[in-house]
């Protein structure tokens, strides 16, 4: 009774785990959200954060806070949240444990943004620069956070340098590759708005723009050094992408750094907190909704497009921006060859080949048209181009196959008509010449006007073969019968 009794606690609570449908009751404490692979190069999903996501029901918008390891990202967002480090997000001196991969916030703060009731989420991540990693896995953290969030907030301990200008090479080039309006239509995917912190007051008199400008501005490169070139490329373009990027910064909250997470308002120094309260008005006057394909997204939309972002960084040895443009045109590209399919599967098959080809071409311009009209990306459009091209010429070959059938099965037929029709007149008792010739006139007509596409030719082969051995056996059965009489 005992053993039995044991069993069934022990399998009611395995298929609890199992089915994983055990919900989360405290929202008020932070998740992972993505977390590292065991080898520590690669991201995955982890559930509970994303369960934190997806029960909202109003448009999401997410701050995200990067930057290198130790320079008080955890610190800065339980700040913004103004939450203790003791319920907050783990700051690093008092946990064993410092971030790894992406935690969230598990209640967003709801604000109204344009009339619209958003829920805004805060995301913490692992920071740069840590030994035992490589750097491609610091880029997939990286973009990650950069796709995801509307507000990138990138948390510098003291100044901008040229490896803070290089890692936002991806973001430049996201930024070129979705930018701006395609061919006439809005906004498809907006990038996050770039939010320079410079902590601790390292300004030593210049002002936080006047350094960044300063981190912007071209590096003279007389001897032509080719990385020299490559930040300056970023720079320029950093540049041009200047509206959407702000600076700001935040002095040392107290010179007892290890203590601060037992500080409270009062303890703090005043600048700080005052400059802290700005920030806060700062990210909630840039934030917006994430927008993709012109709608906001809401939290199950937001973790689906999550996953499909994550499953195309974690693609190849880099994460490139071309993976990503391929996601979002993805279901682009099914409704195009879609609307192909739909076209063609309207066609009334047997039909003759150049009627099939043209039809076919008609339908892949008006595919292509659809495409070019709605795709994301400027450089990487080209490769979801093809590939909707190639899918196009998949779903031709079966339709060719498909009148190939339909035409020998038709032709077969009328030509199977002829020959019984054929094999009566023969052994008809004294036809004559000129009723076999009708009858085989007529068959022939009614085979010519019925048998349409690909297998006509070889059932017209196959008909003038039959009438030349039709005619021989008449003939023999003739002279047969009068050499009988
Ligand atoms: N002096 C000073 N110390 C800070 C500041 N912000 C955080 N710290 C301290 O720096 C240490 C690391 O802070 P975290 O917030 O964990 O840093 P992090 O960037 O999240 O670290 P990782 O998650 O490991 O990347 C802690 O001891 C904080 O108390 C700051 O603005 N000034
Ligand atoms: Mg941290």
């Amino acid at each position: 009774m005992e053993i039995s009794y044991w069993v069934s606690v022990v399998s009611i609570v395995l298929l609890f785990l199992v089915s994983g449908s055990f919900s989360i009751d405290n929202f008020h404490q932070a998740f992972p959200i993505v977390e590292p692979d065991p080898g520590h190069t690669k991201l995955r999903l982890s559930r509970e954060g994303l369960e934190a996501i997806s029960r909202i029901t109003t448009p999401i918008a997410a701050v995200a806070v990067i930057g290198p390891y130790r320079s008080g990202k955890s610190f800065l967002l339980n700040q913004l949240l103004s939450l203790s480090c003791y319920e907050g997000f783990g700051v690093g001196h008092m946990r064993d444990t410092k971030t790894k991969g992406i935690w969230v916030w598990g209640t967003p703060l709801e604000l109204d943004i344009d009339g619209v009731r958003t829920s805004v989420f805060y995301l913490d991540t692992e920071g740069f620069e840590s030994i035992g990693k490589s750097n491609v896995y610091d880029d997939r953290i990286f973009a990650l956070a950069t796709v995801m969030s509307s507000v990138l907030i990138y948390n510098l301990p003291e100044t901008i340098r040229e490896a803070d200008i290089s890692r936002l090479s991806f973001a430049v080039e996201l930024a070129e590759e979705f930018y701006g309006r395609v061919k006439g239509q809005d906004v498809a995917f907006e990038p996050a708005k770039l939010l320079w912190l410079i902590q601790r007051d390292f300004l030593q008199g210049k002002s936080v723009k006047e350094m960044v400008d300063d981190a912007l501005r071209h590096v003279p490169n007389t001897n032509g050094d080719k990385n020299i070139d490559q930040v300056n490329q970023i720079r320029d373009s950093l540049a041009v992408m200047g509206d959407n990027s702000t600076a700001f910064s935040l002095p040392q909250p107290h010179l007892m750094r290890t203590k601060l997470c037992d500080l409270k308002d009062d303890d703090l120094d005043p600048i700080y907190v005052k400059k802290r309260e700005q920030l806060k008005e700062l990210v909630a006057s840039v934030i917006r909704p994430k927008i993709v394909q012109g709608k906001p997204l809401n939290g199950k939309e937001f973790v689906s497009f999550l996953e499909q972002i994550l499953e195309a960084l974690n693609k190849g040895e880099i994460p490139s921006t071309g993976s990503l443009v391929e996601v979002f045109n993805k279901g682009i590209l099914e409704r195009c060859l879609k609307l192909y399919s739909e076209r063609m599967g309207k066609l009334g098959l047997p039909m003759p080949e150049q009627s099939l080809r043209d039809a076919h071409e008609r339908s892949r311009e008006e595919a292509m048209k659809a495409f070019d009209e709605q795709h994301f990306g400027r450089h990487h459009a080209k490769r979801s181009a093809e590939q909707l091209d190639e899918e196009v010429k998949e779903v031709y070959k079966n339709v060719i196959m498909a009148n190939e059938y339909q035409s020998s099965k038709l032709c077969e037929a009328l030509y199977t008509q002829c020959e019984d029709r054929m094999d009566q007149l023969q052994v008809l008792r004294l036809p004559s010449m000129a009723k076999f010739n009708a009858g085989f006139l007529q068959c022939n007509q009614s085979f010519e006007r019925g048998c349409i596409g690909p297998s006509k030719a070889n059932y017209e082969q196959r008909m003038t073969k039959q009438e030349r051995w039709s005619s021989i056996q008449f003939y023999r059965l003739r002279v047969l019968e009068s050499i009988s009489k």
